[in-house]
């Protein structure tokens, strides 16, 4: 078989002194970090849209990255083989563990229902062999319900049923696919699940939809045997004004609304964090705490672009943060750290997919050494603790068990003095967290 990326081999541990650009100097695979290793903690995919899928236009300007299976008038069937091969091959060189794909990445819509199926069904036996072959595995699959007009007004939340129900057989298509490849997840992103403008939207309609068609999704999970999570992916805005699965804390109201927390729990992704206003660390933290932490999307906003930029993680920083939460609620379960992330389109070389994803990987794998190694030293948690030691007190635990009436606390406020408060000792711990970055190895 011709490779497509010839020029590269696969990529290698080096270590952190390694001056050569393609290879790893901080993702060492076998390497164990807090009881597991680094391929375990941090189980990385690769996202076929950006990577495979994409060449490079922009609502300003056409294609630029070297994608011949995207050339205008390829035969669609063959274009999506060649696709794949190049994929299959880079995940391998690449040594990630994972992939992640659309429906409509790794198979062309057809002109019918009937044909798109035909066309899936090919393209899902082809990956089926591929990962066999290599040993890849999907982290999850999801459908495109945001692409073709029919969707315009969104899929679930359409105002039109038939859309609804067009949308409803496009993922349970695509779930039977996920499961027919063994995918660890099945990820529902809601890109235009919301409204353009009030004037012509009834959001209690377009909710109690949405959640019917959850509801169905996870039915459908139990009637096939598939027993990977079902995730939604919050996101605030683009390309509507307004998504209802705005942040990470307004999914969990709609789960719990809706009856689905138990069934359903959340991909959280970097630059839809800071979309809605958020750290990502938040993200986590809110999901963690709500038992409905799932998956990440990693990637990166930019600093003063208020949209959805995807650039490759390269804040050691900002993922330490990010995977000190993760690492507190326990780690990965089904889920992993999927690069939602796409080259900038002037990297026209074949091997610039290459530098982007070792910097992210390298990147998430310091911060995971950074994190690992602030929760081995104990430091930051005691202090945490410390701060709250009060309510550990029987008068705190009274307090937080309904046995005190906020008459009683009138009376004792007369006679207890003024509280002193406890330091929260920030710029401690900011400087704590430092040290750890620093010294990680
Ligand atoms: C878009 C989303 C999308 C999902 C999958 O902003 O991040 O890429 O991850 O549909
Ligand atoms: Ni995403
Ligand atoms: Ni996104």
């Amino acid at each position: 078989m011709t490779e497509f990326f010839d020029g590269v081999d696969s990529i290698r541990y080096a270590g952190p002194g390694s001056d050569d650009p393609l290879s790893f100097r901080w993702y060492d695979a076998d390497r164990v970090v807090l009881g597991r290793t680094m391929a375990e903690q941090l189980r990385f995919a690769t996202c076929y849209w950006h990577s495979f899928n994409w060449n490079g236009f922009d609502i300003f300007g056409d294609g630029t990255l070297d994608r011949p299976w995207l050339a205008p008038g390829a035969d669609p069937m063959a274009a999506a083989d060649a696709k794949m091969d190049a994929a299959f091959e880079f995940f391998t060189k690449l040594g990630v563990p994972f992939w992640c794909f659309h429906d409509f990445d790794i198979a062309p819509e057809g002109a019918t229902f009937a044909e798109s199926s035909a066309n899936l069904e090919r393209m899902v036996e082809r990956a089926a062999e591929l990962q066999a072959q290599t040993g890849v595995e999907l982290l999850w699959g999801t459908a495109k319900l945001f692409g073709n007009p029919r969707y315009m007004a969104g899929a679930a939340t359409n105002p039109d049923p038939e859309v609804f129900a067009y949308a409803a057989g496009q993922v349970a298509r695509c779930m039977d696919a996920t499961h027919r490849l063994g995918g660890h997840n099945y990820v529902l992103w809601g890109g235009r699940e919301g409204y353009e403008t009030l004037l012509n939207t009834h959001i209690g309609r377009e909710l109690d939809q949405l959640g019917r068609f959850l509801a169905m999704v996870v039915e459908h999970k139990h009637a096939i045997g598939f027993t990977g999570t079902i995730l939604i992916e919050p996101k605030p805005f683009e390309p509507t004004k307004h998504q209802y699965d705005y942040d990470v804390a307004a999914v969990w109201a709609f789960l719990q609304k809706y009856d689905l927390a138990d069934e359903i729990k959340v991909n959280i992704e970097v630059n839809h964090a800071t979309l809605a206003g958020h750290d990502f660390a938040h993200e986590i933290a809110v999901a963690v705490e709500a038992g409905i932490f799932g998956s990440i999307d990693a990637n990166a906003g930019d600093d003063r672009l208020g949209w959805d930029v995807d650039r490759f993680p390269v804040s050691v920083e900002q993922m330490t943060l990010g995977m000190l939460e993760i690492l507190r609620g326990g780690g990965f379960t089904t889920g992993g750290l999927n690069f939602d992330a796409k080259l900038r389109r002037q990297s026209i070389a074949r091997d610039d997919l290459f530098h982007a994803h070792i910097g992210g990987m390298d990147t998430m794998a310091r911060a995971l050494l950074a994190a690992a190694s602030i929760i081995e030293a104990g430091e930051l948690d005691a202090i945490r603790d410390a701060r709250y030691a009060g309510w550990d007190t029987p008068f705190g635990r009274d307090l937080l068990d309904g046995k005190v009436s906020l008459a009683a606390l009138h009376e004792r406020a007369a006679t207890a003095g003024e509280p002193v408060g406890v330091s929260g000792r920030q710029e401690l711990l900011e400087n704590l967290v430092a040290r750890h970055i620093e010294r990680a190895r």
